[in-house]
């Protein structure tokens, strides 16, 4: 394990052998009811630049948007026990997110909608295409830690790191292969209200458009 950023995140390379993250990419690809996600913005219909479910027990609100949960599958429970025995925490609710490649991404963001609580511990877990992975301070525009997340890698963000940094998945043409990554989250107090509507469109992996 790497302790980067002051023990803000620990950094388990290879938590999965190459041949058990391959099988597990598969999985997820082939097995995830995947959403579209559509919103407006100021009036202008988005789309995500990535695809999302989210599992567990508890809705989580994303920038506004609220999603409902679908229930644990029993391969979901299992990473999710493996993510809180390396973690030491418990978790309730899941997000997957499909990079279809690299014009997918997610922008500066921190984790801190009021449901994660103080200071949260998330795990992250990657499979498929290496993609790159940047943390900044919040209010600085230059990433202070910037590294590659490949097939396989357990990253537990903790302690204040969601109140003190952003983090970002950057857009990367040259890559051509999906990427599907997991969070962990522990959600608690009231259910979020949706703020933006959205609709949502099922899709399957691979995409037929
Ligand atoms: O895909 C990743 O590695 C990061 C995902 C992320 O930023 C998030 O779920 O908040």
């Amino acid at each position: 394990m790497i302790p980067l950023l002051d023990d803000r995140i620990r950094l388990t390379r290879g938590f999965f052998a190459p041949a058990r993250a391959a099988e597990l990419l598969a999985a997820l690809l082939g097995d995830t009811p995947w959403l579209a996600v559509r919103y407006e913005n100021a009036g202008r219909p988005q789309e995500l630049p990535r695809w999302t479910v989210n599992y567990g027990e508890r809705s989580y609100d994303y920038s506004g948007l609220v999603f409902t949960p679908l229930p644990w599958t029993p391969l979901l429970a299992g990473l999710r026990d493996l993510a809180e025995a390396q973690a030491e925490t418990r978790f309730n609710a899941l997000i997957v997110q499909l990079y279809r490649d690299g014009a997918d991404g997610v922008n500066w963001h921190s984790d801190d909608s009021p449901g994660v609580g103080a200071d949260p511990i998330i795990a992250s877990l990657s499979f498929g295409a290496t993609r790159r992975f940047q943390v900044r301070r919040k209010g600085e525009r230059e990433p202070c830690l910037e590294l590659e997340l490949h097939a396989g890698d357990l990253l537990v963000m903790r302690g204040d790191l969601q109140h003190t940094h952003q983090h970002k998945v950057p857009r990367e043409p040259e890559v051509t292969a999906p990427r599907v990554n997991l969070t962990f989250r522990t959600l608690s107090g009231p259910a979020p209200q949706p703020a933006v509507a959205h609709t949502s469109r099922a899709v399957r992996w691979p995409a037929d458009e």
